[in-house]
């Protein structure tokens, strides 16, 4: 299904005097308001073809119907999701499950949903049917070199698929590392990844990044080989000006301070991309902001400080995208909902005060300092989100019509109550 445009502007005018009182109060207080409005239209979230389903737990999972049961299903998904909200313009694929059979019609169909191709993602943490090499000990770590290459060839596949269909940036993810103290030797395997992964990287077209995203934990337990954001700035600056560090917002320890990690790897160079959730424990994967929405903001204001002190555009500067599962929630709202919180956390990272907030800083006054921040972070920025959202022709409020229209019900009926997403 495909949402008409009359169906949004029907909705919209039900909600337009409302808003229009809440956005003319917003806005009074927002210096350079059409700046932020343009900044935030530009402003688009990939979203993975893997949180299209309902995810699980070791524990279960529990099916909610209506599920994509192909590439072209995740696509109309995410093009329902761009259609509400006008802010999830691009889809992020994981290999092999997202293989286009025909390239010419799926570039067709990414084009009548106004969606671009972000990063594609390679998968050496599972063994795939009739596969000759397991990966139960590692991938691009392996001490067997014949495992090494599998897990290279893979990756290098992954490249093609993803330059066939116009994407310029490859996520590598490893489960690599080992669950018991003197299972593995750190340094060969710490030699062998950076091997396997400048293998990786000679195969990049010349206008592509590599993002290597690092994780603490799980699912090794002792040690994994990129654990944290010095080893994966490790490599990426031993392989190379196309090589970047990926965050995502659940792989650090408890407690992590990820505004600063993000504000040293954006002035390095070396931020390449995000993958935003949220999460109480650990690698929990929830709705993005709905833990620790300060978090996220003070994380966005590192990012547009430290864009703006390189003058990059916000929008296309670094690689934006989701990386969640849903296991009680419908997976399309509660996109819409991690989208709407990013939104809002930019928007107010936008109208922080930073030449009062430097001067501040300068002068030591702690207390000024803090004050600033919680003013940006404590005043409803969501009309302004809303605005921008408007204008670009999405609508209002994305959850409420996604209810209203009955979005899911209809998706049941064409897919089936009993449907389950690949690549989860
Ligand atoms: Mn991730």
């Amino acid at each position: 299904m495909q949402l008409e445009k009359k169906i949004i502007e029907q909705h919209n005018d039900g909600l337009i005097s409302g808003h229009q009182k809440k956005f003319d109060y917003s806005a009074g207080s927002v210096a350079n308001i059409n700046n932020v409005l343009a900044k935030l239209a530009a402003f688009q979230i990939a979203i993975p073809s893997w949180a299209l389903g309902t995810g699980g737990t070791r524990f279960g999972r529990f099916s909610g119907g209506g599920e994509p049961r192909s590439l072209e299903d995740k696509m109309e998904d995410i093009g329902l999701l761009h259609a509400l909200n006008r802010s999830s313009g691009a889809i992020s694929l994981h290999i092999p499950w997202d293989i286009p059979k025909d390239v010419q019609a799926i570039k067709a169909l990414a084009a009548q949903y106004d969606l671009k191709f972000d990063a594609v993602n390679s998968n050496t943490f599972q063994d795939q049917p009739g596969q000759q090499h397991s990966y139960k000990f590692g991938s691009l770590q392996h001490v067997d070199k014949a495992v090494r290459q599998q897990a290279i060839d893979h990756n290098i596949e992954v490249i093609r698929h993803g330059e066939a269909l116009g994407s310029d940036s490859l996520t590598v993810w490893l489960a690599d590392g080992s669950c018991f103290p003197g299972q593995l030797n750190f340094r060969k395997a710490f030699q062998n990844t950076l091997d396997s992964l400048q293998q990786i990287y000679k195969a990049l077209p010349a206008n592509w990044k590599m993002f290597v995203e690092y994780k603490a934990f799980e699912p090794n337990f002792y040690s994994i080989t990129v654990g944290d954001w010095g080893q994966s700035l490790l490599y990426a600056t031993k392989l190379g000006p196309q090589a970047y560090t990926l965050v995502d917002l659940g792989h650090h320890l408890p407690n992590a301070n990820i505004e600063q990690i993000v504000s040293l790897l954006l002035m390095e160079g070396k931020l390449g991309g995000f993958h935003f959730n949220d999460s109480k424990y650990g690698d929990d994967d929830l709705t993005t902001g709905s833990i620790k929405p300060y978090q996220l903001f003070l994380i966005f204001n590192e990012l547009v400080d430290g864009m703006d002190a390189k003058g990059m555009d916000h929008a296309t500067g670094l690689g934006w995208m989701i990386d969640a599962s849903h296991n009680v929630k419908d997976p399309l709202e509660d996109l819409l909902q991690s989208v709407e919180a990013i939104m809002i956390a930019y928007a107010q990272a936008l109208t922080v005060d930073r030449e009062a907030l430097n001067k501040a800083q300068a002068n030591n006054d702690v207390v000024a300092c803090q004050e600033i921040l919680q003013e940006a972070f404590r005043t409803d920025v969501r009309p302004l989100v809303a605005e921008a959202r408007l204008r670009a022709g999405g609508a209002l409020a994305p959850v409420a019509l996604f209810r209203e229209l009955k979005v899911r019900e209809q998706l049941i009926n064409e897919r089936g109550q009993k449907t389950v997403a690949t690549g989860l």
